[in-house]
């Protein structure tokens, strides 16, 4: 029997304070009506941006933890995975996938690793060459364009032309993903929007989406932006769609939370947010790439 709720096995890290992963990805996916099974990779007192960080690595419980979740037989609708707590985690994802994804299962790697050239403070370097083997499982992977140079072995870019954005696509698309995603773009053509694109090998169309861009950063928004597209994937939206929704959620809270003074840049307002997932989508905020 399809579980009533769909469920997502959502294989992140819980970091005490500071917006990000299992502290979004749950209430995300709850408010869009799916049961959130976490599988945390590491416990963090904040996320790594913040000085002093406190990481527990899970590596050692995983296995145990895994083996018990198939003891019991649990099926899955959606697998969903962010920040590992160390590169040999990758693996265990990807048995993960092969153990519980059966072939209706929708399987989103976002490829947690890096942001603004270069890699989060935990991040050791191999965990590169692991991200990108465990794309190669993936339908859908969300890297942000520092993320996705550094899959692909590339210079960070300083902008991008919409040709260029399709080239990249294709370039990731050729790790295994059916649809990946590029967020935080550069492009020239948009310099005022903060852009995201991505491209389904099943029909060949590219798309791109955006929004006005908000001169602040929140942390978080990466994990926002994944869970809102793996949430409207699920639920049936097309991938434009889906994008579209995604880019829409994250400028709402950051526009929600920009307007206060005093609040730091782990402080986005999320829960603030969370009620514009009930509505339908804006119709029109995405393009086609010609
Ligand atoms: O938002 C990505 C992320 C997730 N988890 C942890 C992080 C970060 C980014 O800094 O540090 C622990």
């Amino acid at each position: 029997m399809r579980n009533p709720l769909p469920r997502v096995a959502a294989i992140h890290d819980l970091s005490g304070y500071g917006r990000c992963s299992l502290t979004v990805v749950i209430p995300i996916l709850s408010t869009m009506g799916f049961e959130v099974c976490p599988l945390p990779t590491a416990v963090l007192s904040t996320h790594t941006a913040i000085e002093g960080f406190q990481l527990l690595d899970l590596t050692p419980q995983l296995p145990g933890f895994i083996q018990h979740w198939r003891d019991l037989g649990l099926k899955f609708d959606a697998v969903y995975s962010g920040f590992l707590g160390s590169a040999s985690q990758a693996a265990m994802v990807s048995e993960f996938i092969d153990t519980f994804s059966g072939p209706d299962c929708l399987v989103v790697v976002d490829p947690v690793m890096a942001d603004f050239g270069q890699l989060y403070a935990s991040m050791p370097p191999e965990m590169v060459g692991e991200m990108r083997q465990l794309s190669a499982k993936a339908h859908v992977i969300t890297p942000n364009i520092t993320e996705a140079a550094l899959m692909l072995e590339r210079p960070v870019p300083e902008s991008l032309t919409e040709a260029e954005v399709k080239g990249w696509l294709l370039a990731l698309a050729e790790l295994g993903p059916t649809m990946p995603v590029i967020t935080s773009l550069p492009l020239v053509s948009r310099p005022n929007q903060s852009s995201v694109a991505a491209y389904n090998k099943e029909d060949g169309r590219f798309w791109l989406a955006g929004r006005p861009y908000v001169p602040t950063q929140y942390h978080g928004t990466g994990d926002m932006f994944s869970s809102v597209l793996t949430g409207s994937l699920l639920q049936g939206d097309s991938l434009p769609v889906a994008l579209d929704r995604s880019a829409q959620f994250v400028a709402t809270a950051i526009r929600t939370t920009f307007g206060y003074s005093g609040l730091s840049h782990h402080e986005i307002l999320l829960e603030r947010s969370l009620p514009s997932l009930k509505t339908p989508p804006e119709s029109s905020g995405y393009d086609l790439l010609p």
